[in-house]
């Protein structure tokens, strides 16, 4: 049995979703609630579970794992029929390249932890966050734009005509933009991509507002 604890807004759970789905794996999913105030994310109980008191937290039977880049190489290691990397080790590190840009340059320094931080103990005001937030996403999407509009491994996706471990990355991060109104237009080939992402069903499924703990519209 597999349990991803997450949340609908995460864009970390979100990746993992779309991972699940593009490999068609049953899993049952368990909401933490983020929402700050309520932090369930913060409690006793689920920090029994992930001592980092983050998400997504992922279980298939003994295996228990924080980090949704573990989780996923995981993912793509064990359940290999729906790759996530292209075949070749060059191949494999650009694509990565272009995940990590994300991962490890953008989304850390916008989780909630950090904005609460720089709110609460640096007394940034809303419009400070909201430009520190934006700020991250232009310049991380900047390069992106640059590498992928270059590359002639592009093509309907972010490697190639078959979606990857990049588009899982691109797509919560262009939904995220999108909510703090970041201007998208100057990344064509990002937006593109994300569009093509969004017309399938996997991708269509791992949406924010389609998971059970979304606010009912
Ligand atoms: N590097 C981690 C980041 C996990 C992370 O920061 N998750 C956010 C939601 S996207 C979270 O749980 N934040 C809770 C908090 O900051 O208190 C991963 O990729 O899994």
């Amino acid at each position: 049995m597999r349990t991803l604890y997450g949340y609908f807004r995460s864009s970390a759970a979100y990746r993992v979703r779309i991972a699940l789905n593009l490999k068609q794996l049953e899993c049952e999913h368990k909401a933490v609630n983020l929402i700050p105030g309520v932090s369930e994310q913060k409690s006793d109980a689920y920090r029994a579970i992930n001592p980092q008191g983050r998400v997504p937290y992922f279980i298939d039977g003994d295996v228990k794992l924080s980090q949704s880049p573990a989780i996923l190489e995981y993912l793509d290691e064990v359940y290999p029929d729906v790759p996530l990397l292209p075949e070749g080790a060059a191949n494999r590190a650009y694509v990565r390249q272009l995940a990590n840009i994300i991962a490890c340059d953008i989304h850390p320094l916008n989780n909630l932890a950090v904005l609460g931080k720089l709110k609460g103990e640096f007394g940034a005001d809303d419009a400070l966050v909201k430009k520190w937030y934006g700020d991250w996403i232009t310049e991380g999407f900047t390069a992106l734009e640059k590498i992928v509009s270059g590359s002639a491994h592009t093509g309907e996706f972010c490697f190639g005509d078959t979606p990857g471990l990049a588009d899982l990355y691109l797509v919560p991060q262009m939904y995220n933009a999108r909510r703090f109104n970041v201007d998208t237009g100057p990344f064509p080939t990002l937006e593109r991509i994300d569009a093509s992402c969004n017309t399938l069903e996997p991708f269509i499924k791992a949406l924010p507002e389609n998971q059970p703990d979304a606010p009912k519209a």
